[in-house]
């Protein structure tokens, strides 16, 4: 339940040792951590605070259709992966507006900074939503996890269709200690604009039950990791729809679970909060397949979460 949740928040702040970071924001972390969710006892999404199931839903299927196009998200009035194709953008040759180098963290310190860089986010948008051409070129966030998951490149050459293969597997071997989709490429990682936080899940049929486990290298516990337990949850969801499995657990395995120094207050207020019961999530009777869920398909039931808490997230 969600207590494994901010047991982990408690105990970074707690226990967490200080570390710079690649954003140059400033963690506080720990290494190493686990924690178990029975998805049998409802949906883990958290109602400390508000998750937004939408974004999330419309982030899983985008990996899922094997999508790395900010496009498709934008479409869907989802901006959480803007940062990362606006940085692609703002680095290139074409891009002719203001200087916006070190955009994340300058928006915080300098308000006139901070108007200008809405503007050219804003622009940014409508042309990868009105232009098709800048689009294909610019609201490509290169080898993310729908290209890994859905076509992975071999040496040869050939494209591997590691969600595809497990789905059958699950069905037609399901005792399988081999059920993996791997995210992380050795080879293309120096290359990658981010290399996958989610590295690897694995699942595992007992007693008819489909649970999940997820290792995740690094996690930005207030930001990222409510998304990321509800997404792999749904994942699951989904998939034990297809091959007429009960859910099971969803296990999450963190590498580096840090607290940016700039979420502290933040998750102190959430801390402050008394949990309440996880809703329930429906998938509608029409999905037969995984590939061909849509967001129409999705609906969660009996969500009563704390308000929404804002915080800036880290480029
Ligand atoms: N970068 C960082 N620093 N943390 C991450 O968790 C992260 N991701 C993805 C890619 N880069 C990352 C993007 N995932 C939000 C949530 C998940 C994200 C990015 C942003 C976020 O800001 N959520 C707000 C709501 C946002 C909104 O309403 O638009 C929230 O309050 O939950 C790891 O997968």
């Amino acid at each position: 339940n969600e207590q494994a949740y901010l047991d982990l928040c408690r105990m970074i702040i707690e226990t967490g040792t200080v570390k710079e970071d690649r954003t140059g924001t400033g963690t506080i972390s720990i290494f190493g951590h686990q924690m178990r969710f029975d998805l049998s006892k409802g949906f883990p999404l958290l109602t400390t605070k508000r998750v937004p199931f939408k974004l999330i839903a419309s982030e899983l299927l985008w990996f899922i259709k094997g999508d790395t196009n900010i496009k498709y998200l934008l479409e869907n009035n989802n901006n959480i992966w803007n940062e990362w194709a606006f940085k692609r953008w703002i680095e290139s040759k074409e891009y002719e507006g203001p200087d916006m180098t070190n955009f994340g963290l300058r928006s915080l310190e300098d308000e006139a900074f901070s108007v200008q860089y809405e503007q050219q986010l804003d622009k940014f948008k409508k042309l990868i939503l009105e232009n098709e051409e800048f689009a294909q070129t610019y609201g490509e966030l290169g080898d993310v996890y729908g290209k890994q998951w859905r076509a992975w490149k071999t040496t040869t050459g050939e494209f591997i269709d590691q969600l595809q293969q497990i789905i059958e597997m699950i069905k037609t071997n399901p005792s399988s200690r081999r059920l993996i989709v791997s995210a992380w490429n050795p080879e293309d990682v120096p290359t990658m604009a981010l290399p996958p936080c989610h590295t690897l899940f694995q699942f595992n049929v007992s007693d008819g039950k489909l649970s999940c486990q997820l290792y995740q290298r690094s996690g930005d516990v207030f930001l990222g990791v409510p998304f990321n337990i509800a997404s792999y949850a749904l994942l699951t969801h989904l998939i034990a729809k297809e091959c007429n499995l009960e859910v099971g657990e969803f296990i999450h395995t963190l590498g580096d679970a840090h607290i940016y120094s700039n979420h502290i207050d933040q998750v102190r207020t959430q801390l402050s909060r008394e949990p309440r019961e996880f809703p329930q999530l429906i998938i509608s009777d029409e999905v037969q397949n995984v590939f061909e869920c849509e967001m129409k398909h999705l609906a969660i039931e009996n969500y009563n979460p704390h308000p929404t808490i804002k915080a800036p997230i880290a480029v």
